[in-house]
Parts: structure tokens; sequence; C-alpha cells
């Protein structure tokens, strides 16, 4: 019930303070602002992206050597419009040197969210959702990796998505249950390609690198 009652607060205080954007859609409590910049309704601090009361309990150390505000330069990201734009990645450069056949990463980041209850089914979602793009043009191909350590609990799926245009539709997804999830794509048009990381369900959280290379159209 006390859950309940901070939902309907929050949105109501969201509304009441115009922090919240319902621009950036559905996907509840979405922190507002810019990477590394958060903005929440007052009281309310960003966690893994969500604007909550207190910090989820994955912010303490049972990840291992993460911590819960690892990447917290890259959130809020928990919807498309907020993806993080991977380096090389943007669309005014796209002949960055280091383009092609370098793998780029990014380590130490982090699923890590809260599990809210829906009054109405009882059941769970929230939790974090990390979304990065990168700019592609049309036959360029990427081959990403999403490298964690799998465990039950502990499962974290990706997908590769279209752009705003296709409503963000899903071009592949990987969802495998042991360590590390792999997508290769080759660019059918030239625009914004979105990586989605997620738990499996939004009570599986875990550490992640993401790892990609990409090689130029034949
Ligand atoms: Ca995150
Ligand atoms: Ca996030």
């Amino acid at each position: 019930m006390k859950r309940i009652f901070l939902l309907f607060s929050l949105v109501s205080m969201a509304a009441l303070s115009g922090c919240y954007d319902p621009s950036l859609g559905p996907f509840p409590f979405v922190c507002g602002g810019s990477h590394g910049n958060p903005e929440c309704p007052e009281g309310y601090s960003c966690y893994g992206g969500q604007c909550l009361d207190q910090a989820p309990a994955c912010y303490d150390s049972y990840l291992g050597p993460i911590k819960g505000d690892a990447d917290r330069d890259f959130e809020p990201n928990n919807v498309p419009k907020l993806a993080y734009t991977v380096i090389c990645g943007d669309e005014v450069n796209p002949y960055c040197p280091q383009r092609y056949g370098i793998q780029q990463q990014y380590v130490n980041l982090v699923i890590c969210g809260e599990a809210l209850t829906d009054p109405a089914s009882g059941g769970l979602y929230g939790g974090d959702r990390d979304y990065y793009r990168i700019y592609m043009s049309m036959g360029e191909s990427i081959a990403i990796t999403l490298k964690y350590n799998y465990q039950m609990g502990k499962d974290l799926d990706m997908r590769l998505l279209g752009d705003e245009q296709s409503n963000w539709a899903q071009l592949k997804m990987s969802q495998s249950t042991n360590d590390d999830e792999q997508i290769t794509h080759t660019a059918e048009y030239t625009g914004w390609y979105y990586i989605e990381i997620k738990g499996k369900t939004p009570t599986d959280n875990q550490f992640y690198a993401l790892q990609w290379t990409l090689t130029a159209a034949q």
C-alpha cells in the first residue's frame, strides 16, 4: 500500500514540479535531464535511471566489484530517447579515424534498479534499462558483445532496435542463459541504431561491459 501511495504521489509531484517529461514515454518514473545531470521531482533521486525515494538494494556491493552508480555518467538512459551516443557513433562525425575494425568498449556498466509492483496486476515492472545508440550507414556491419557473468537472478538480455521512425522496432535479440550476449547486424538503412540492455526480469541486476566493432560496407 505504501508503494501505491508513493507511485501516485510521485506522479502528482512530478506533474507539479514539471521535471517529469511525458515525451519520454510510458516507461515509469524515468529520470529527466541529461547524461550525468539527471532530474527528479523534489525528494527523489535518480538511481539506475529511475526517480526513487531511496537507493535500490543493488546500490550496495552485492553485484561484486561494481557499484550501482558506476555508470552514472551514462544515466539517465532508460528509454531510447535518452540513449547514450557511443564513442565514434555520432552522426556528425561518421568518419571517426577509429570507426572501423577496432573493438570499442565501455566497462563498469551496470543494470541496477528497483522492481516496482503494479497495483492492478501485482506483476513487477520498472528496473534499470540502458540504451545506447550509434549512427550507421547502409551496408556497414556491427558486431556487439554484452560481456557479463550469467547467474540465475543476474541474467541480462540485449536487443538491437531500429530508429524512432520505426518506433524502435526490434531488429535482433540475444537472450542466452550463459555468459554474454552477441548480436551482429548489417545496416539496412542509414540512420540511428539502438542497443538495449536490460535484466531478464526487473529484479535481474548485474554489471557488464559493452563491446562493439564496426566493419565498413563491402
Ligand atoms: Ca545502468
Ligand atoms: Ca539506465
